[in-house]
């Protein structure tokens, strides 16, 4: 099994109009996966992107329920609603997109089997993505709002989503899709690429680099490396840019042109 998690800057343009879309882009993904599939099976975690994120910042989801006047609730309630409904229409393209080239995804809600607490899975109900993969499909999931077991609501991202399958299923590989050709020291154009990066030497390196881009209500590159030194326990992880055709081919070969994590 590989793990993909398409990044919401590979499918769409974060920096651009709301809701724009990469169906070139994820319709050429879906074709490298396609050439192994279904000999290897494969679930996709995607992001918000240009769909989730600018709802999430505008309603402030993160910031939770607790200690809310009624008309300030119900107006997070609104946008925590309106949230997950852009995903969903997200998650609708990409599935599209998919099928479009021939291959079985499957939309799973996050916000409806996962329970967050302090920014993690609390609770995860997996068994029909286990099953949808058993029976050959790709589920095909995304960060979304997720019921928080302590401040009510809270945004759960692709990443820990990743994290929390790879430690159940055991994938062989997680391959994360990024804008960039992959993890940089410094900023992606100025710093050096890294080829390889120890997961012991994980922790310096976000010391070392800055803040995330502006409407990543969940932190960016910093959160995919923390996600990233937890899953090297478990899995290879790559990290490559879904823009560049065949960067995923590689990865899922082997001898891809991006970041490997290794042990
Ligand atoms: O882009 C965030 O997921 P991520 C999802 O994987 C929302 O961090 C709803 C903003």
């Amino acid at each position: 099994m590989i793990i993909v998690k398409l990044g919401g800057s590979v499918f769409s343009d974060k920096a651009g109009e709301p809701e724009n879309f990469r169906e070139e882009a994820v319709r050429r993904i879906a074709r490298e996966i396609g050439e192994f599939y279904p000999k290897e099976s494969f679930i996709i975690v995607h992001g918000g992107g240009s769909f989730g994120h600018p709802y999430a910042k505008e309603y402030g989801i993160r910031e939770g329920l607790l200690g809310l006047s009624e008309d300030t609730l119900f107006w997070r309630k609104k946008g925590f609603s309106l949230t997950h409904h852009a995903m969903l229409r997200a998650s609708m393209k990409i599935v599209e997109a998919f099928l479009a080239e021939g291959l079985p995804a499957v939309s799973v809600s996050s916000s409806s089997i996962f329970l967050t607490d302090s920014n993690r899975v609390a609770y995860g109900d997996v068994e029909p993505i286990r099953k949808l993969v058993e029976n050959g499909f790709i589920p095909s999931l995304f960060g979304d709002v997720a019921v928080d077991l302590e401040k009510g609501v809270d945004i759960l991202s692709g990443d820990q989503i990743v994290t929390y399958l790879t430690k159940l299923f055991r994938p062989r590989k997680v391959i994360f899709l990024m804008s960039v050709d992959g993890i940089y020291d410094g900023k992606p154009g100025e710093g050096t690429l890294l080829f390889e990066i120890r997961s012991n030497e994980i922790e310096n390196l976000i010391k070392r680099l800055a803040g995330s881009s502006g409407t990543d209500v969940t932190g960016g590159v910093i959160n995919k490396l923390r996600e990233a030194r937890e899953i090297a326990r478990f899995s290879e992880v790559w990290f490559v840019n879904g823009l560049v055709g065949g960067r995923l081919r590689g990865a899922i070969k082997g001898d891809g042109f991006g970041t490997r994590i290794v042990p």
